[in-house]
């Protein structure tokens, strides 16, 4: 089934393989032309009507799988589905694994690895940002740098390769050639991709931020600020909070995860010990902390981490002026709503986020994948410095591999499984 379980207006089940031509014949009455609208019966065993509705006909290998695929667009009821799905199995297809169809797509050369994996960022996307960023991923926007790059390895490892068997002969081809202006540019050409594919995994996975710091000082009452609603219970007594409660944010397109916490403290009781537990474990997996303090008693805000923004509150109470402190350091009122975008503004600031970017989105594995290629680069430029010819070669190969490996040249099937489990059933 191509469509989600439930109603609606319409349901679509989808076959792909060698003997979608036939079970379309045996349902409808008659073959189908391909690629040709045909508004038909759809017919059980029994020639009985079971539905009726469009069935498209896509021959090999003009269609999203590359296979023969039977699309039977009908009404969209989860009995009515269930029973054209039954069928449809009696004729001799099987339910598809999820990610399935995406997977032979891949497989028969129809698009690679990103792209595939850029279809499952689509249908996940949680923000505007992310969708338009993904929608970019699946054209191809980001396949087409990473495989510019590869073709640029090659030429020049072809190069390098044909110099090492001319290594007997007088001139020295490695050192009197522009070899070395040749990686340093696509080192360039690598870090650049680099930067951005981060920033498109930012965008695809988003960003998890947590509330930390003292009892009472008005962590609970940031998040209901933040996620506009009143989750969090919020009282003048210390320790509330006992539960970690998360908020999806959208700011400005990146999606941020925000945790509230019990916070931190020797705890009262056994449930707060807990909390303040959970408390850990969120900072531990956090990108970013957020430490509220009383805006009355952080005179000298200390200069927070790296991936830390501290957050001085209350500031209707201290009768200091809200507003940014300081790169990573904000004041604000949860109370009255002031600074309140200045420490978004901070927020999107220490993760990276820079809304104006986003040409696609990326995940973490073609960020590793990059990181790769651009440290077997480095290694190669080494080689060329030392007139290791053979070992230059060697490291080229490796950044090719690398590369490879992000759009799905060399893949493995552990690897497929990971990344196409994660797909929805009937994609
Ligand atoms: N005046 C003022 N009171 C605040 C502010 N933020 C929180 N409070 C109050 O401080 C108390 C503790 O707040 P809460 O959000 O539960 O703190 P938490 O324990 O850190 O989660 C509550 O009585 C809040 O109403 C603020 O910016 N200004
Ligand atoms: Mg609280």
């Amino acid at each position: 089934m191509a469509t989600p379980p439930g109603r609606g207006g319409i349901g679509v089940v989808r076959v792909s393989g060698p003997e979608a031509a036939a079970i379309g014949t045996a349902m409808l009455g008659a073959s189908l032309q391909p690629r040709r609208a045909a508004y038909r019966a759809f017919r059980g065993a029994q020639g009985e009507a079971i539905d009726e509705g469009v069935a498209i006909f896509y021959a090999a290998p003009r269609s999203f799988t590359g296979e023969d695929v039977l699309e039977l667009q009908g009404h969209g009821g989860p009995v009515v589905l269930e029973m054209l799905l039954e069928r449809v199995l009696a004729l001799g297809a099987r339910r598809a694994r999820p990610g399935e169809f995406t997977e032979r797509a891949f497989l028969n050369d129809k698009i690679d690895l990103a792209r595939a994996e850029a279809v499952a960022d689509l249908i996940d996307s949680a923000t505007r940002s992310s969708a338009r960023a993904a929608a970019r991923s699946l054209q191809g926007a980001f396949s087409k740098r990473v495989q510019a790059l590869d073709q640029g390895v090659l030429q020049l490892r072809v190069f390098c390769e044909g110099a090492i068997d001319f290594a007997d002969e007088d001139i020295d081809f490695l050192s009197e050639s522009d070899v070395g202006a040749r990686l340093a540019g696509l080192a360039d050409e690598l870090d650049a991709l680099l930067r951005e594919a981060r920033h498109g995994a930012l965008l695809k996975d988003g960003a998890k931020a947590v509330l930390v710091g003292e009892p009472n000082v008005g962590k609970s009452s940031l998040f209901n600020r933040l996620a506009g609603e009143d989750r969090a219970i919020v009282t003048p007594v210390p320790g509330t909070t006992r539960d970690a409660l998360t908020a999806d944010l959208d700011l400005d397109g990146l999606l941020v995860r925000l945790v509230d916490t019990a916070g931190l403290r020797d705890a009262a009781d056994a449930i707060e010990a807990e909390g303040v537990a959970r408390t850990k474990q969120a900072m531990a997996t956090a990108d970013i902390v957020l430490r509220v303090l009383d805006d009355r008693r952080c005179a000298h805000p200390a200069t927070p981490a790296d991936s830390e923004v501290l957050v001085c509150n209350k500031a209707d109470l201290s009768g200091r002026p809200a507003g940014a402190l300081a790169p990573r350091a904000v004041r604000v009122s949860a109370a009255t709503g002031d600074g309140l975008e200045d420490l978004v503004a901070t927020l999107k600031a220490a993760a990276g986020y820079n809304a104006g970017e986003g040409t696609f989105t990326a995940r973490r594995r073609h960020v590793e994948g990059l990181r790769d290629a651009g440290a077997a680069l480095r290694r190669a430029a080494d080689r060329l410095g030392a007139e290791e010819g053979e070992l230059l070669a060697e490291e080229l190969r490796c950044a090719q591999g690398a590369l490879g490996a992000i759009v799905g040249e060399t893949t493995t099937e552990h690897l497929l499984g990971e990344i196409f489990a994660t797909f929805c059933i009937g994609k």
